[in-house]
């Protein structure tokens, strides 16, 4: 690719380092804490990881390196959907590795865990790694979602470290993509092959924290993008005051993105799909609630407004929710013989005889783009590809039929006139906005402190973030903490824990006090550009959601 003048600019960025790690690799300790215990369903993951279950929390600390000192030979992959920062954490690890000794060798595997078992790699150099420091994308090395969850697979990957020397593969990943991690560290344990896998909190959805993980990376970069151009559309709306914009955000399943971009930039109504849910709101109550926003603002003069809709709200909705989990069940079961009839009348007789009348009902009101893009593959970890649904027109149809039915009683006279957005891919392959640059830094180099030290089944952790970088703390906490089980592709499988949007949170209460008033009036509230210069308070920031949580 060829190199734009931001690029230049920002391979001179110096990611900052949490000032513990500042004086170098020989000059962190390690503490252990105490023994960890699975988020739920603790027997049968335990059962599941016999020799990775139940490790200690791990903290890094200035002091004296107690590690042994060797060369190793590592290996990385980026795993599953791009999100902004994925270099730097190469580039952390690439600069701890060759810190620590000059001889030790970095093998970047193409395309995702599928590099793995094809042993397609590219030894990475610093010549290589600087052409992509502080850049976003993944195109470094690539990435894919094939899913390591076979044992001839763990077999292959055993082969290909073995053959390469290798004493570490470092897995950059969402909750599926460590969940691959911790199975394979288990394998590795099991089988008595001496390579440790570590795994790095990536996702720009923002699902992948806990205690420990306080943000995955690519978040905080993806929704200062989405921001900027949600409130480029406000200004616009503003503007030409005759559209309602319906705008999907990309999050396959939580809502935190919807919930950041929302508390930066006050549209009219911001769906959550952990309310929709927990208020077990259906299609129509929802339509209702966006209505109430469209009749409100129509009643002071307003015949325009912004809706943002979360990517995964069609999971959340009660009757779809169902429906959906039906679907993936016969499919599951009877994929191959539903997908060779060949006409779509076919199609609907087999799921009329294997749905319950209820979900029937609830498919049949869909329209026909939505029913197909239910149907359609599942990605390789069994999930709908809710990128594909096109939830905002069907939102959008549903609330205009509402306000048809108000017009005929006479409660309705405004103009409504919808337009549909998609924010997604947009935001993440970005050039990481500074908080992402030195966090993703320092989870690589704190990766590599991990192996130093001899972890293994360990996700790579950078705390304190809502403080300056000074101040975080680095460590590492067992992947297996993590987990529960989750029915996928109707089967029982161990699976990191997704965490949801806390309804009783601070930034969730922070939103639903405003949202009142942000549904009537037009307050919008344009963040601007991502900036990489200028003052700490501008350019360093972090989320709102993350400033909120640590108020
Ligand atoms: P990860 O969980 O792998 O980080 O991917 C998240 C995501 O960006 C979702 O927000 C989105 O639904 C999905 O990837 C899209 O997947 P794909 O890139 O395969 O189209």
């Amino acid at each position: 690719m060829d190199i734009s003048p931001l690029q230049q600019a920002r391979y001179a960025y110096k990611p900052k380092l949490p000032r513990m790690l500042r004086n170098g690799v020989g000059s962190v300790a390690v503490i252990e804490g105490d023994a960890t215990e699975a988020a739920s369903d603790k027997e049968k993951i335990k059962a599941l990881f016999p020799n990775t279950y139940g490790m200690k929390e791990v903290y890094f600390e200035e002091g004296e390196s107690t590690a042994p000192k060797k060369k190793h030979v590592v290996g990385v992959i980026l795993s599953g959907g791009q999100a902004p920062g994925g270099h730097n954490v190469i580039a952390g690890l690439y600069d701890a590795l060759k810190e620590d000794n000059e001889e030790s060798v970095l093998l970047g595997f193409k395309g995702g865990p599928s590099g793995l078992v094809d042993d397609n790699y590219i030894t990475l150099t610093g010549d290589t790694i600087d052409k992509y420091r502080n850049t976003g994308g993944f195109d470094m090395i690539g990435s894919g979602r094939t899913k390591l969850e076979k044992e001839e697979q763990f077999k292959v990957v055993a082969e290909v470290a073995q053959k390469h020397g290798m004493d570490a593969i470092v897995i950059i990943g969402g909750d599926d993509s460590n969940t691959n991690a911790a199975v394979l560290a288990e394998y590795f344990k099991e089988n008595d092959v001496p390579v440790q896998v570590i795994g790095c909190p990536k996702t720009i959805d923002g699902d992948l924290k806990n205690d420990d993980i306080e943000i995955s990376f690519g978040f905080d970069t993806a929704t200062k993008v989405y921001s900027e151009l949600i409130g480029n559309i406000e200004r616009d709306a503003n503007s030409a005051k005759k559209y309602w914009h319906f705008i999907k955000l990309m999050g396959r399943s939580a809502s935190h993105i919807a919930l950041e971009c929302a508390l930066q930039t006050h549209p009219n109504v911001c769906l959550i799909s952990e309310e929709v849910e927990a208020k077990q709101m259906g299609l129509t109550a929802i339509a209702d609630y966006i209505a109430e926003s469209v009749m409100a603002r129509a009643s002071l003069g307003f015949n325009f407004g912004v809706v943002i809709v979360p990517e995964g709200l069609i999971e959340f909705v009660p009757e779809v929710r169902k429906l959906i989990e039906e679907i993936n069940e016969t499919l599951a079961k009877r994929g191959d013989r539903f997908s060779k009839l060949p006409t779509w009348d076919e199609k609907l007789g087999f799921l009329t005889a294997a749905l319950s009348v209820e979900s029937m009902k609830v498919f049949n009101i869909l329209p026909y783009d939505i029913q197909e893009e239910l149907l359609m593959d599942r990605d390789p970890h069994g999930n709908v590809q809710v990128s594909k649904v096109e939830t905002e027109k069907l939102l959008s149809n549903i609330v205009r039929n509402r306000l048809n039915q108000k017009r005929q009683e006479g409660k309705y006279s405004g103009k409504y006139n919808p337009m549909h957005h998609f924010f997604g891919y947009e935001g993440r392959a970005a050039f990481p906005s500074n908080f992402d640059a030195d966090y993703c830094y320092s989870l690589g180099y704190t990766a590599f402190l991990l192996i130093s030290y001899g972890y293994t089944g360990y996700l790579s952790s950078v705390r304190g973030l809502a403080k300056g970088v000074d101040e975080w703390k680095a460590g590492g906490m067992p992947i297996t903490k993590m987990m529960d089980i989750e029915r996928r592709g109707g089967e029982d499988k161990p699976v990191i824990k997704k965490a949801l949007v806390d309804i009783n949170g601070k930034p969730y209460k922070y939103f639903a006090e405003h949202r009142e008033h942000w549904a009537r009036e037009t307050c919008y509230c344009s963040s601007g550009a991502v900036q990489y210069f200028g003052p700490p308070e501008i350019a360093d920031r972090t989320t709102l959601t993350l400033s909120l949580e640590n108020s």
